[in-house]
């Protein structure tokens, strides 16, 4: 594997679930496929999971990893081609790649949608720019439009937790103080598309997601219907993608928060949610800490996405 920014580039899903299993059954198995083998990871934003699960993933295939904190004592990165960089961005991305490509096997990016220039964000241009100019693999840790490393932990979640062949899975927005990204919603939606599931997005009004990740599922406005006889809730909130709200925040209407009431409406569904998580914003404290919240093992699984895309990665170089 070359590169890894979306559903595509992991190929058929369900020997990807199988490999990601077998690497979870016995995650110290190749602890010589990373040996002198060195992981640099990018972060152009703050993170918690994504920077432990994967650095642990590296570890544990005997890679050394190093860690940047671009806004953190590196030197501010100028990302446009062109610019007369008069300002207080010191160096250009276009040195900066293939410099820090000197000093690794493989790379991972972090950098989020600014949600001002919708065709900026949906071209991708950091982390394109990475698998360009770098000459290394580059796999992404939340790029403008995705965030398949936890879409890749989520629906091997689902496959674990699932007691039917075809759960019904319910994507649902929910309110959120701060505008948020639309990677993580984009994400789980391409991948569950990959799937047989019956896949059910809810949102209000004006949260309508870009039609290519959209694909065939279904979108129901009544957020109580969409959870009638649901398996898993995946609760998550997205700013708006429609022109000309694109990146702002609409409405933080609570009415749409995930709570013990809706859950009722479900088949006794699991509760997920990428995290973090703003509670009672998002989700009641009582669904978060009840049985049927998954959140914990799924953040768990954030560890198994990695090694196994970082083994595919390894064993291609
Ligand atoms: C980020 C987002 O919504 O994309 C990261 C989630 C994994 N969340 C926040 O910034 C709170
Ligand atoms: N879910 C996730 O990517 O979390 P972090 O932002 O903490 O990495």
């Amino acid at each position: 594997m070359k590169k890894f920014t979306c559903a595509q580039d992991i190929g058929p899903w369900r020997e990807a679930v199988k490999e990601a299993l077998d690497v979870k059954a016995d995650k110290f198995a190749f602890t010589e496929l990373g040996r002198n083998r060195t992981l640099l990871m990018i972060f152009f934003n703050s993170s918690l999971r994504t920077r432990l699960s994967t650095q642990k993933a590296a570890m544990n295939l005997g890679m050394n990893v190093m860690v940047l904190d671009v806004n953190q004592g590196a030197w501010k990165l100028e990302t446009e081609r062109g610019v007369v960089m008069d300002g207080d961005k010191a160096e250009h991305l276009l040195e900066a790649i293939p410099v820090m490509g000197s000093y690794c096997d493989i790379i991972g990016v972090r950098s989020f949608a600014g949600l001002k220039d919708k065709k900026e964000d949906y071209e991708e241009r950091v982390i394109e720019q990475f698998i360009r100019y770098s000459g290394r693999p580059v796999f992404s840790m939340e790029a403008a439009t995705r965030h398949p490393l936890q879409s890749f932990a989520d629906l091997i979640t689902i496959e674990e937790f699932k007691t039917k062949p075809r759960p019904k899975v319910v994507l649902t927005w929910a309110p959120h103080p701060r505008a948020l990204p639309q990677a993580v919603p984009n994400s789980f939606c391409e991948w569950m598309n990959l799937t047989d599931y019956d896949f059910v997005i809810t949102h209000p009004h004006g949260y309508e997601l870009a039609p290519e990740f959209v694909g065939g599922a279904k979108v129901e406005y009544d957020q109580r219907k969409a959870f009638e006889g649901a398996d898993f809730i995946y609760a998550k909130n997205w700013s708006a993608y429609a022109d000309p709200n694109y990146g702002k925040v609409l409405s933080a209407d609570m009415s749409w928060t995930v709570d013990a009431d809706k859950m009722q409406l479900t088949d006794n569904a699991f509760f997920m949610h990428c995290l973090p998580v703003r509670r009672n914003m998002i989700v009641t404290d009582d669904v978060i800490e009840s049985p049927r919240s998954i959140v914990i093992p799924e953040a768990a699984n954030r560890e198994i996405s990695a090694q196994t895309v970082i083994k595919r990665m390894l064993e291609a170089l």
